[in-house]
């Protein structure tokens, strides 16, 4: 995509210092680096974008849009410069200009345009399918406040507006003659047209305009270019008459604006629950109805032919189900502004959307209030409640044997609008994100679905771009990998197999435990730069980074550092591999129960980290603001990668593909991908523990277990649980008592206590193991070889074969 060396990359750093910033390479600060180098990269893009998009007009290419409520992007800068071949360069000469590249990319402010795994899924799959060669964009929300940053004070999480675009964003174009009108509200009239149809007209709607900003996708390599296209709600020209008689006028008129500009105005904070608040909602049709006008005009742009052949060049996949308001706008669209009947509608409408589920935790499922759709969408409501009519007959007329199964499946039941019932009717595909999971909505949550559509449902296991979290994250590793298997596997990630050849290679060994004692001195010195805490980086990093969530049980890691603490006030000469405990999190601002356990892994902190007798062998840290920026630098240090979530809960998870690919060793229950991360690197390279999903749901279906006899009968759950509720950890004694009552009078409806035991066993286990190095390394190795089954182009590949037809 270049033709630059570092001499004339310097020149042209130099040159757009003094063009754009009046300033030379000896005055210029970091950030006018930054701004200079992006630009290079933004006048290198621009006409190989272009060119993109001709080559899909000419070749008629099918394209699939992925439309997601979000994009947790990260930083931009590095991937970019490695996409097009320039990170090497560049870096060489930022070092030659005496500037630590490090320090010239963190200029960039996060794009948090997301909260966790579904996010960063999404972004992962943009970069393989430009990486891929794929026509395929990102369709989503330009927020203006992304996921909130994190302050911990005294222990407790405090939030702060992430107002990202404070400053300018420089990979962002914005295409204000491609906006479209979105219309909200209003009364619904229908006409008998003279043969019979009904003409359909809206009266007293309140119109908003989403204006788009298009972020380039880069492909490695490859000088694809696609897009990801985030709307922007501004104030539409019809509704800005403006003319203001009074005062009181005026500032009502400037009210209307502000409640308009929300639309876009901030991310909903929350991952894996549901928030049924219409500004929510509002956001959703928000990105629907400017998505589905964008399709149409692309698609006629590109092809002369009806809509109805627009499955033919167009598939639409919707990131779980906030989306899916897709399946009644298309409907809208396609009756009321297109002339075509229900059923013709129908036949396009299913054939275009693919939906993917992300989890079945009953508390993320998304159920709008019918009367919230009625006021707000009225004409999505009639539509909604005709898809409902027609399917309830349906079952009843073909299946026979689901009628009394009808209220469970109905789209609309008990005054609630059920989105995932309307995503499986509408579309004509339905994944889950790993094998146990999919399995799980086909036997249980989506049974009767399954029955009713058995062809619709089928797996896609997620995966994670390894130019990311491999190449780019820790280049140290990959260099050394490199070194012996060639450099194919940044192009075929499953040639990372070939590294079974050196699990007993000494001298590659030793240096991927250079690399990875390089990387904990990296993590390290910024933990010290960061808190003041210096770290043993001789101990293991055992490693637990992700949303805060009781499933995810953070709290059963606190509890086994606690039990450790113990043993070793007990027994201070007890032999004990040193260990260091990370946690990086953000928890939902109106969780309770999550923010207990961030304080609580401060106050265990600071016991265990300010007491003599621990002295290194024991250290607990929590990094502050958990992003994707974060996440790179702690990731590549880990040598425990903790994935201990409730069987059955985690639908895939992702962070246990990245440190896996990063040779960490995966503690974890049989849940979610971990499944299938045991299946590739067999037994003997992971440590699993655990209930299994079964069991849980077992469990569940029979009322739950009984906490306190666990409590009564171990007693090392006994003195922790009593330390929790005694005020050990915390100036009080009521400090904890909400976890605390939690797991004994709810009876811990997260198996902590059930599980504490084999944990325990098994970090018992990790602590011989990290003892023989050799065998640790290569644990590592045969870890890292198998992850190229994780990467997301191997997802992707899946996708288009099975479901995209690309
Ligand atoms: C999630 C799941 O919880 C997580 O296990 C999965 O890896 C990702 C991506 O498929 O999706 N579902 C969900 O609602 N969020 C997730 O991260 N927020």
């Amino acid at each position: 995509m270049h033709n630059y060396d570092p001499a004339s990359f310097h020149t042209a750093i130099e040159g757009k210092l003094k063009r754009k910033h009046r300033t030379t390479l000896e005055e210029a600060t970091d950030k006018e680096i930054y701004y200079s180098i992006a630009s290079i990269i933004q006048d290198l893009v621009m006409p190989k974008w272009f060119e993109t998009n001709q080559e899909i007009q000419q070749n008629k290419s099918k394209q699939v849009y992925y439309i997601s409520m979000e994009f947790l992007i990260g930083r931009l800068i590095e991937s970019n410069l490695q996409n097009c071949g320039l990170l090497d360069i560049c870096n060489q000469t930022l070092l030659d200009l005496g500037r630590r590249p490090e320090r010239i990319y963190e200029q960039e402010h996060d794009a948090a345009l997301g909260n966790g795994g579904l996010g960063r899924l999404a972004a992962c799959f943009l970069d393989s399918i430009a990486s891929l060669g794929y026509a395929g964009h990102g369709s989503g929300i330009r927020y203006r406040y992304g996921l909130f940053e994190q302050r911990i004070i005294h222990g407790n999480q405090v939030e702060l507006p992430d107002y990202w675009l404070k400053e300018e964003y420089p990979w962002e174009t914005r295409k204000p003659d491609e906006a479209v009108e979105i219309r909200f509200g209003g009364t619904v009239h229908e006409h008998k047209r003279r043969d019979g149809s009904l003409e359909i007209s809206y009266e007293n709607t309140d119109s908003v305009m989403a204006v788009p900003y298009d972020v380039p996708v880069l492909g490695y390599h490859n000088e694809v270019v696609n897009t990801l296209r985030l709307w922007s709600a501004e104030l539409s020209p019809a509704e800005n008459k403006g003319l203001s008689a009074s005062d009181q006028q005026y500032y009502h008129h400037l009210d209307h604006i502000h409640s308009i500009e929300q639309i876009s105005g901030f991310l909903y904070p929350d991952d894996s629950t549901f928030e049924g608040k219409e500004l929510r909602l509002k956001q959703q049709y928000f990105l629907v109805s400017a998505t589905i006008k964008n399709i149409i005009a692309n698609f006629r742009r590109n092809h002369d032919l009806p809509l109805s052949m627009m499955p033919e060049y167009t598939v639409i996949q919707i990131n779980d189900t906030h989306p899916s308001l897709a399946v009644p706008e298309l409907m809208r669209i396609l009756m009321d502004e297109e002339g075509y009947g229900w059923e013709k509608a129908w036949q396009i409408t299913t054939n275009l959307l693919a939906y993917t589920n992300h989890t079945t935790l009953s508390e993320a499922l998304e159920k709008w209030p019918v009367s919230m759709i009625q006021n707000l969408l009225p004409r999505l409501y009639m539509i909604i409640h005709e898809i409902n009519e027609r399917f309830c007959e349906q079952i009843y007329t073909t299946h026979p044997e689901l009628r009394d199964k009808i209220h469970e499946l109905a789209i609309i039941s008990y005054e609630q609008i059920h989105m995932a019932h309307l995503a499986i009717v509408g579309s004509f595909s339905v994944n889950g994100v790993a094998k146990i999971h999919t399995e799980i909505l086909k036997n249980k949550e989506m049974k009767n679905f399954y029955t009713l559509y058995p062809k619709k449902f089928n797996n896609k296991t997620n995966g994670i771009t390894h130019r990311r979290w491999l190449q780019q994250v820790n280049p140290c590793l990959a260099s050394k990998i490199t070194d012996v298997i060639g450099p194919r596997w940044v192009h075929e990630p499953h040639k990372l197999m070939n590294l079974l050849r050196y699990t007993n290679d000494a001298p590659f060994l030793e240096t991927m435990k250079d690399c990875k004692q390089h990387s904990k001195h990296l993590l390290a010195k910024y933990v010290y730069e960061q808190q003041g805490v210096k770290l043993n980086t001789d101990s293991i990093f055992d490693v637990q980074i992700k949303r805060l969530h009781e499933y995810k049980r953070q709290l059963m890691n606190v509890f086994h550092i606690i039990y450790l603490y113990n043993e070793l006030k007990d027994n201070p000469n007890m032999d004990i591999t040193p260990r260091t405990f990370i946690f990086a999190a953000k928890a939902a601002p109106s969780y309770h129960l999550a923010k207990e356990v961030i304080k609580l892994i401060h106050h265990v902190a600071s016991v265990v980290n300010n007491d003599p007798d621990i002295k290194d062998k024991l250290k607990v840290v929590f990094l502050e603001n958990y992003n994707v920026s974060l996440a790179e630098k702690i990731i590549p240090a880990a040598e425990v990668s903790e994935q201990i979530s409730t069987a059955s809960k985690e639908a895939s998870g992702t962070g246990n593909m990245k440190m896996m690919m990063n040779g960490a060793i995966t503690c974890g229950t049989l849940d979610g991908a971990n499944i299938e991360i045991r299946d590739f690197v067999g037994d003997d390279n992971i440590f699993i523990f655990g209930l299994t999903a079964e069991q849980v749901l077992d469990y569940y279906a029979h009322g739950g277990y009984d906490a306190k006899s666990i409590y009564h009968a171990d007693v090392r759950v006994k003195r922790v649980l009593d330390q929790l509720n005694g005020g050990v950890f915390g100036s009080q004694e009521i400090e904890f008592k909400d976890l605390f009552y939690n797991i004994m009078y709810h009876n811990d409806p997260f198996f902590v206590l059930k599980d504490f035991g084999p944990y325990v066993e098994t970090h018992e286990m990790i602590d011989r193991a990290y003892r023989d190095q050799n065998h640790w390394q290569r644990m590592a190795a045969t870890n890292i070889a198998h992850s190229g089954k994780f990467s997301s182009d191997r997802t992707i590949m899946e996708y288009v074969s099975d479901i995209w037809k690309l």
